[in-house]
């Protein structure tokens, strides 16, 4: 697997934390580095006990590598290690100890909504890259709040609900405003939506993500699906308005210059690779 490196970044988001350097040699936590003293933050908003957090170890001791009741403590990156009584990062050192932003020890799953559409001209024929001569697709893309970085509209999966209900939840919410459009516009939206999100989508990715907020204890793992609107009839006509955690939403070209959040224009390489699409 890559080195991780939105994980080790300096500046620990929402915070003046500064992590502990962690060179790409001393990643891997089988290399023994006696030195490593990473930096202990949990943010204040986990401390308070939200509901979505756990609460601190030592009051509470959670099935790890398991279903924890409706918490799915499992990784898709297989068995992590647990030492004193707290989870290992898979993919090794970050810098930081304890759960920083995240609510969950160990892995914070989460579900990443790829919905795309063909680029058309004003005649409704497919634009092609002038270099790559390729139809170029569009992505439905959010500016997250928290950082200002553009994302994949994703969100966390809550308690025992399926990823494929947190995939169109995520989408609804954070693309399409549905937590605060009026109850007229809800139905339409929902119709639409259920109808492409239960059409086959293709599963884009399954695993780890190099997210900023990833600490040596607490990381965030995803599924990316990919929803397509062929004819441009479906989602596409729907009128995108940000909402929850989201800042601003548009239609974004797939590219292979797109500077997103974590690693999600990897899950985006992946889509126009799989559907013969520039990037
Ligand atoms: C990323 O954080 C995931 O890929 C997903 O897009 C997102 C989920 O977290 P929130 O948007 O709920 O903060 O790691
Ligand atoms: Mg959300
Ligand atoms: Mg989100």
């Amino acid at each position: 697997a890559a080195l991780h490196v939105r994980a080790r970044s300096t500046q620990y988001p929402g915070s003046t934390v500064a992590r502990f350097p962690v060179p790409d040699d001393k990643v891997d936590w089988s290399l023994k580095w006696a030195e490593y003293k990473p930096v202990s933050y949990t943010a204040p908003t986990v401390l308070k006990k939200p509901e979505w957090a756990d609460p601190d170890i030592g009051s509470f001791s959670p099935k790890f590598n398991a279903l924890d009741g409706a918490v799915d403590r499992t990784s898709f990156e297989g068995i992590y290690k647990v030492e004193d009584e707290v989870p290992l990062n898979p993919r090794g050192r970050t810098g930081l100890s304890g759960r920083g932003l995240l609510g969950r020890w160990g892995p914070n799953h989460a579900a990443d909504p790829i919905v795309t559409r063909w680029k058309v001209d004003g005649s409704g024929a497919k634009v092609h890259h002038s270099v790559s001569k390729q139809p170029i697709l569009q992505f439905v893309s959010i500016m997250r709040k928290d950082c200002g970085e553009w994302a994949i509209p994703g969100g966390m999966v809550d308690p025992g609900e399926q990823v494929s209900l947190t995939l169109q939840r995520e989408f609804s919410e954070e693309a399409l405003n549905s937590l605060t459009v009026p109850p007229s516009d809800r139905e339409k939206i929902h119709e639409r939506i259920t109808k492409l999100f239960s059409s086959n989508g293709f599963q884009v990715y399954k695993g780890y993500v190099d997210d900023p907020r990833n600490t040596d204890n607490a990381w965030m793992e995803t599924v990316a699906v990919n929803f397509h609107d062929e004819q441009g009839n479906s989602v596409s006509e729907l009128p995108l308005q940000a909402g929850d955690d989201a800042g601003q939403v548009k239609w974004v070209d797939l590219d292979s210059s797109l500077d997103l959040y974590a690693n999600h224009s990897q899950f985006l390489e992946m889509v126009a690779k799989e559907r013969k699409a520039h990037w």
